[in-house]
């Protein structure tokens, strides 16, 4: 698929701190070990909807992930889907009588256009899950044939599925128990009393067509790939077993996560699939998770194009959903908008001034915190201090104000 344009990134002086990140598998913050070329999976959308600013907070947490190991001189392998056919994607356009094609498209390509207002780094690779049913296939085919998927025992759609319990390693991303892993996955597109299966857990490889649904013929017969498995082969396929990040909202963690590195791991007989799994929190709206099928949404494309003013300013979007952690769910008001958007202006009133106070130690603060499991609020305090300070007026650094507009461009992606 098309990716979209990236916007420069600055060299930064002075040195760069490596990356530590908190990882659901071992539950603790650890540093990130990328080679020269650091590799990472973030999930990408279902374009059934427009790009909410739930979607946007998760995938700037990613983008600053990439900043930060641009500051370390490294090379990034950045790999995103678009589950571009799935049952939420086909139920919208047959509830809205349009082509799930046209929607998919459509969305995507506005999903396209929020990622470069938000100056949000494309990956290397964007995937559609439709242009990688040949290689979701062969995959497939394998786990039959090693004995680790099998058919439904039904006969008139022989779905395949995987049995959940084929690796040692299972449960190891999430740490949930059972009970747990037995709601959620009920709860997140799993179907737990499909008769046929061997256990509630096992979740669909394969569907078999059913009337009236797109299909693609293959060697397991005309269908279609379950939504695990293709970020598995899609992720796989392009960056290897132990990739550097695998990434998402926290609400992938079970089951997409765990059977997404456990049909990789089945497969290659290796583990782990992802050296690191990040979660970004929940994005909230009066008090509930944003998400398309509660429709408590707040479109990024409607903020941008919205108001007589001529719309929000992206940088102080981006600057509102940085003022929270990205590991904490936290509820959207038009109070984070408003204070976001004060913020901005203060930052670039001090930037037109000729000279400020030193900012050496402003960005080596900034990179500390960033690169400690992307503390944000405490980053932008640091920037916070040296506006204050500037705005007295005192500080005579001429190369202060554009030393601190790269480090905020390059680190926190802003354009001042
Ligand atoms: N296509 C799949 C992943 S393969 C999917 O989950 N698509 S999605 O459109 O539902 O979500 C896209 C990304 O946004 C996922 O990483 C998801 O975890 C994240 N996300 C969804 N809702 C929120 C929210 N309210 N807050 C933060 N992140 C969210
Ligand atoms: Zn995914």
């Amino acid at each position: 698929m098309q990716t979209w344009q990236p916007v420069p990134v600055p060299a930064v002086p002075g040195t760069p701190r490596p990356l530590r990140l908190y990882d659901t598998a071992s539950q603790e913050i650890r540093p990130t070990a990328p080679g020269r070329t650091a590799t990472m999976y973030v999930c990408g959308i279902t374009p059934y909807d427009a790009t909410h600013l739930g979607h946007a907070a998760t995938y700037l947490a990613f983008d600053l992930v990439h900043r930060l190991w641009l500051d370390n001189g490294h090379e990034v392998h950045y790999v995103q889907n678009v589950t571009d056919v799935d049952d939420p994607l086909l139920e919208r356009a047959a509830r809205d009588q349009s082509d799930w094609v046209v929607l998919a498209m459509r969305e995507t390509a506005l999903f396209r256009e929020d990622m470069e207002a938000l100056r949000i780094l494309p990956p290397r690779d964007y995937i559609g899950a439709v242009e990688a049913v040949p290689e979701i296939t062969e995959v497939i085919a394998k786990l039959i044939a090693s004995g680790v998927a099998y058919r439904a025992a039904d006969d008139t759609y022989p779905d395949v599925y995987y049995d959940h319990a084929a690796t040692q390693w299972f449960g190891s991303e999430s740490n949930y128990d059972e009970p747990t892993m037995r709601t959620l996955f009920a709860e997140r597109g799993g179907d737990p009393d499909r008769p046929g299966k061997r256990h509630p857990l096992d979740p669909l490889l394969w569907r078999m067509a059913r009337p009236g649904e797109p299909s693609w013929d293959s060697e397991l017969g005309p269908g279609r790939p379950g939504w695990h498995v293709e970020c598995s082969v899609i992720a796989l396929n392009r960056l290897g077993m132990g990739f550097d990040v695998q990434g998402g909202g926290s609400d992938l963690i079970f089951p997409h996560h765990e059977f997404s590195a456990a049909h990789a791991e089945a497969l290659t007989g290796q583990h782990p699939f992802a050296r690191h799994y990040v979660h970004a929190g929940m994005i909230g709206l009066h008090g509930e998770k944003m998400s398309k099928s509660r429709g408590n949404l707040v479109f990024v494309s409607k903020l941008r194009g919205d108001g007589e003013c001529g719309g929000v300013d992206p940088m102080a979007l981006r600057l509102a959903l940085l003022s929270g952690h990205y590991r904490t769910d936290r509820e959207w008001t038009p109070d984070v908008l408003a204070a976001a958007t004060a913020q901005l202006a203060a930052w670039r009133s001090a930037l037109t001034r000729p000279a400020g106070p030193p900012a050496t130690d402003t960005v080596a603060r900034l990179r500390t915190h960033l690169s400690d499991d992307l503390d944000t609020p405490k980053a932008l305090l640091a920037v916070d201090a040296w506006v204050r300070e500037a705005g007295t007026g005192r500080g005579r650094d001429a190369d202060a104000p554009g030393l601190l507009r790269a480090a905020v461009d390059a680190l926190l992606g802003i354009e001042l």
